[in-house]
């Protein structure tokens, strides 16, 4: 067989880089689908030293025939739809855009498919914020659904019209359940990124705070780079099958507050509570985290946990860094970067 080829959209996310990697690095050939935006910039495939590698080609999911276009000309032995409005703070302000393209988007895809490739390998980023508002604890994938954001809802109807591909006309398409996955590579919009850059750059007195919405939501974080080694076993096994991906722990926004802050070299203490409450760095006296309403959601999904057994008996995969360790990892790759961005501000 010769050299297999993927595509990946959504190649400008956390997500793509990784797994744009990860598939390199098997041999394959890597078509990578970026819905173009002004800056053109493919910072993290260049931080993966791997941008000159993957083959860019211009692929909106608001867009059918551009889809089918890309798909007739590439024909791809695999697909994997990485590509959506993932934050979910975002859909409550967007959700008519969210819904476009988390969940048309995906029977875009999966259309195009049917009518060019249907003998092709599909997987759908499908996601733990299906679960919502819990049902039952762990989550696996018998748990019934309770979606909390127009961005669960919009995952919820691609994840079943993934399932309906595979059922009404044989498709291997495969859900991806997974639970939060973090890496330096992480979009700053996110809580963990928007932590560990916010103290790193205090630490560097560039800002004097970080301003967060609920410190008591309880998630289940692995390491992003682990987590795509998992899409890729999903579309290698014998059946199409969803599959649950986490590490099986949880833990809380404020956890990896302290965590990273003793990383950083702070002390921190908390003082008062609900939106009044301030994390102090007992060295200094200073106040660092400050607690704002406006990052509260509208409805939130409380706790999070994940049951893996399935993946790793069926597929033998299993998370290996721990929850301390991606803290660490994430801390000390943003006190380098943001060491680097002064230095060079100096040097201008
Ligand atoms: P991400 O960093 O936000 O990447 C998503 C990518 O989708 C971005 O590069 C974005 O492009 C692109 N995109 C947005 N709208 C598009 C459109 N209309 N057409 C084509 N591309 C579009 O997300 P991620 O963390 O890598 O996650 C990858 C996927 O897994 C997403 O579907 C997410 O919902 C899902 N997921 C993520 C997690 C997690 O914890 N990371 C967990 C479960 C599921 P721009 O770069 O131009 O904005
Ligand atoms: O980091 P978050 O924005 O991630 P969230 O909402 O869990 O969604 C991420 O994981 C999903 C998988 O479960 C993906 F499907 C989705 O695409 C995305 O990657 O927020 C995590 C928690 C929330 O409970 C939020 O309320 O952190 C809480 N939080 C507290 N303060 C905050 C903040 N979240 C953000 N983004 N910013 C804050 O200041």
């Amino acid at each position: 067989m010769g050299v297999k080829r993927a595509l990946i959209t959504g190649i400008r996310g956390q997500d793509g880089a990784y797994l744009a990697k990860f598939l390199l690095e098997k041999g394959y050939e890597v078509i990578g689908g970026d819905r173009r935006s002004s800056d053109g910039d493919y910072w993290r495939l260049k931080a993966l030293g791997i941008d000159k590698e993957v083959k860019i080609v211009y692929l909106d999911l608001l867009e059918l025939t551009n889809i089918m276009r890309v798909i007739d000309k590439y024909k791809p032995d695999e697909v994997y739809n990485l590509a959506a409005q993932s934050f979910v703070q975002a859909s409550f302000e967007q959700p008519l855009l969210t819904s476009e393209v988390n969940a048309l988007g995906v029977l875009r895809i999966l259309e195009a498919l049917r009518v060019f490739m249907p003998e092709v390998r599909f997987y759908q980023a499908s996601t733990s914020e299906l679960f919502g508002k819990v049902q039952a604890i762990p989550q696996d994938e018998n748990t019934p659904f309770y979606p909390r954001s127009p961005y669960g809802v919009s995952k919820l109807f691609a994840f079943w019209i993934t399932k309906n591909y595979r059922e009404a006309y044989g498709m291997f398409a495969v859900n991806g359940i997974l639970f939060n996955h973090e890496s330096p590579l992480r979009g700053l919009e996110f809580v963990t990124r928007k932590i560990t850059y916010g103290l790193a750059r205090i630490k560097y007195g560039l800002q004097d705070k970080i301003i967060l919405g609920n410190l008591e939501a309880k998630r289940d974080w692995g390491y992003a780079p682990e987590y795509v080694e998992a899409m890729w076993l999903m579309l290698q096994a014998d059946t199409p099958e969803d599959y649950v991906v986490a590490t099986g722990e949880t833990h809380s926004v404020r956890e990896f507050v302290e965590i990273a802050a003793e990383v950083c070299g702070f002390q921190l203490v908390w003082k008062g509570k609900g939106t009044e409450e301030r994390g102090i760095d007992q060295k200094t006296g200073k106040t660092i985290i400050e607690i704002s309403s406006e990052f509260y959601r509208p409805a939130e999904v409380d706790i999070l946990l994940g049951n893996p057994r399935k993946i790793y008996e069926k597929l033998g995969w299993k998370p290996r860094t721990s929850f301390r360790e991606l803290v660490q990892i994430m801390m000390e790759a943003d006190l380098k970067l943001v060491s680097s961005q002064v230095r060079a501000h100096r040097t201008l």
